[in-house]
């Protein structure tokens, strides 16, 4: 019996999948009552469009007016809070709409409730919570009233216009400068400080801590291992050469005002040649040239959604990975459902074939062959298989509530052969799927067997070809104690019906007093003998890394450095490099 976190599916459907969020429609009156919960850490905000300068609208009959400051109120808490899930444009996202012909026929006092109250559907009690005062929810329903501002494009002109190549291709070394074992790198994101912090492996000292965009979200490695590349939710690219001494930034891009992914070729005889980021506002992806971040191309990913087939406004690029097997890259986009392989052999005849998946495309990673990817389509609880070799759509699968690999574990099943698996935001359950079609034919593409971890609020699994172990975070449950640690299966005990885990207290461990020391995305090093945690606080406090021996499941090192502010992602440059998940 799984156990679904109804604290914890608040925020998972407000964020992912809550075409409910105004489902119910819930009439003033009738409007339960219900607590904002932890999870809501994990909402998408669009803290960068918010800042942005917007048209306000003019003054329409029978609707009330905004002064400038509640217009700009109002914007702000529109894009920091609402717009992850009702859109940028508010034609609806993974919520409803809030266009003005929707607004309207509710009226001000039901918006004003609604917001307050929220509905048991999904929509917060904004109010209630004690996160809104009264008087922004009346800006706020006021607000959605009025026709809502647009955010500017961001074409190749602006683009353009943030490019910036530091040190010339030209100026850079022939070879590795500094005496680091770069391989065994990790690449820290220092999420509320905007920065990375690169960590030695072997002695866990930082090597260097780099500026990079707000909020930095991710970093991915050039096929060489040379070139990091980090991405901010600002959408701004950094390009790291790793070679010089110490490790440089040597061009920088915006490729958009609001974006969470970025990649680098793969295919063979393209390794280091292109990089890509896709773009939350715009709707866009951008390939970039590899060593220079010089923009070359530009796609809007605005189209049909895979199902209704209607015209979508504003489907955000999400998880972004590079073909083994051709000169193309797997796009994502969250809300039309489609995978994009995207071909960049000849970027003036530009091809792209469009895979019909299912909505609202996450995250994902390849199955151990680098051939099949397996990407989380969160709102329909499924996972879509793709065969980059063959260029189609293998299976959609279903999972439990809400599946979130993030890149996904790929072990060797005692009964099952070569699977990949997947752990959950929305209820405590494993899905483990068969991915060996030659093989294991009868177990393809299925859900072979369910494990039941500790609890859901589940971001991130993690395992390595070398370790027998499967290790489940857990950071947005709303049990501290269980946000705080890291469950762990030993693959041979799958054998056995119910199979148990062992808890790692790793928060404990980090030695840190104070904060919900949220236990967030285990990363093993290369030789694949230990896996870092980040025990992740908020800005003001304390926060580490703690590495775990993967043999004996005890505490190594504990990382502790005051510049070690907000750490959460953490990419080995090897494992990251050599897609080894
Ligand atoms: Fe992430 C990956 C989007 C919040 C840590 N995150 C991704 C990817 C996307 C994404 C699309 C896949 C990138 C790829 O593979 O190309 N993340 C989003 C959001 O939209 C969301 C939900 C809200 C937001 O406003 O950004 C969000 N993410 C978070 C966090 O709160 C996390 C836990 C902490 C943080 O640093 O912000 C977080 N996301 C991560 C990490 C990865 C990631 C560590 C990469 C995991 C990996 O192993 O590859």
């Amino acid at each position: 019996m799984k156990r679904i976190i109804a604290s914890a599916l608040l925020p998972v459907a407000l964020l992912l999948g809550a075409d409910a969020a105004f489902a119910d429609q819930p009439r003033p009156g009738v409007l339960k009552k219900h607590e904002t919960t932890p999870g809501k850490k994990y909402e998408p905000s669009h803290d960068v469009l918010k800042e942005q300068k917007m048209t306000e609208p003019g003054v329409m009959p029978g609707v009330p007016a905004l002064s400038a400051e509640e217009f700009e109120r109002g914007k702000q808490i529109y894009f920091q809070r609402c717009a992850g899930c009702h859109g940028v444009l508010r034609k609806g996202a993974t919520g409803k709409p809030l266009t003005t012909n929707v607004t309207k026929e509710f009226g001000y006092e039901y918006l004003r409730d609604f917001i307050t109250y929220g509905s048991p559907a999904g929509m917060p009690n904004w109010g209630t919570s004690g996160d809104l005062t009264n008087a922004d929810i009346e800006v706020m329903a006021k607000y959605l009233l009025n026709e809502p501002p647009q955010p500017p494009e961001f074409g190749m002109k602006e683009i353009k216009a943030t490019w910036k190549v530091i040190v010339p291709v030209d100026k850079r070394p022939k070879k590795q400068m500094n005496k680091l074992d770069l391989d065994n790198l990790f690449s820290v994101t220092l999420r509320d400080s905007g920065e990375i912090a690169l960590i030695d492996g072997a002695s866990k000292k930082i090597v260097e801590v780099i500026k990079t965009g707000y909020a930095v979200h991710i970093s991915r490695l050039s096929h060489s291992g040379r070139y990091l590349y980090a991405i901010g939710r600002d959408a701004k690219v950094d390009l790291i050469d790793l070679w010089m001494d110490p490790p440089t930034t040597v061009a920088e891009i915006k490729v958009g005002a609001e974006a969470r992914s970025v990649e680098t070729s793969k295919a063979k005889g393209w390794g280091d040649k292109y990089a890509i980021a896709g773009a939350y506002w715009p709707p866009q992806y951008v390939i970039m040239n590899g060593d220079t971040l010089e923009p070359l191309k530009v796609v809007s990913t605005r189209g049909m959604t895979i199902d209704t087939q209607e015209f979508h406004p504003e489907p955000r690029v999400a998880s972004i990975v590079a073909s083994h097997f051709h000169p193309e890259f797997v796009v994502n986009v969250k809300e039309t459902g489609q995978i994009l392989l995207v071909n960049y052999e000849d970027l003036k005849n530009f091809r792209v074939a469009t895979i019909d998946a299912e909505r609202f495309l996450h995250d994902g990673g390849f199955d151990s062959t680098g051939r099949y990817f397996l990407v989380a389509a969160n709102a329909r609880d499924t996972v879509a298989v793709v065969d980059t070799k063959d260029r189609k759509l293998v299976k959609l699968i279903q999972t439990g509530k809400t599946p979130h690999p993030g890149r996904g574990a790929n072990f060797v099943h005692p009964t099952f052969g070569p699977v990949w698996a997947t752990s959950h935001l929305g209820d405590d359950s494993i899905a483990v799927i068969g991915t060996d079609p030659e093989k294991h034919p009868a177990n393809a593409w299925k859900v072979v067997q369910t494990l039941t971890g500790q609890g859901g609020g589940s971001l991130f699994i993690k395992t390595h070809p070398k370790s027998k172990h499967i290790y489940v975070d857990t950071p947005l449950n709303p049990e501290a104690e269980l946000a705080s640690s890291v469950a762990v299966f030993t693959i041979g005990d799958l054998k056995q019906k119910e199979p148990k885990y062992k808890v790692l207290p790793i928060g404990q461990w980090s030695g840190i007093a104070e904060g919900v020391k949220r236990v967030v995305q285990g990363e093993f090093n290369k030789a694949g003998d230990e896996i870092w945690f980040s025990v992740w606080n908020a800005k003001d406090q304390e926060s580490a890394i703690v590495v775990v021996d993967d043999k004996t499941l005890t505490k190594k090192t504990v990382i502790r450095d005051k510049r070690l502010i907000t750490p959460t992602g953490k990419f080995n440059v090897y494992n990251t490099r050599s897609d080894v998940y």
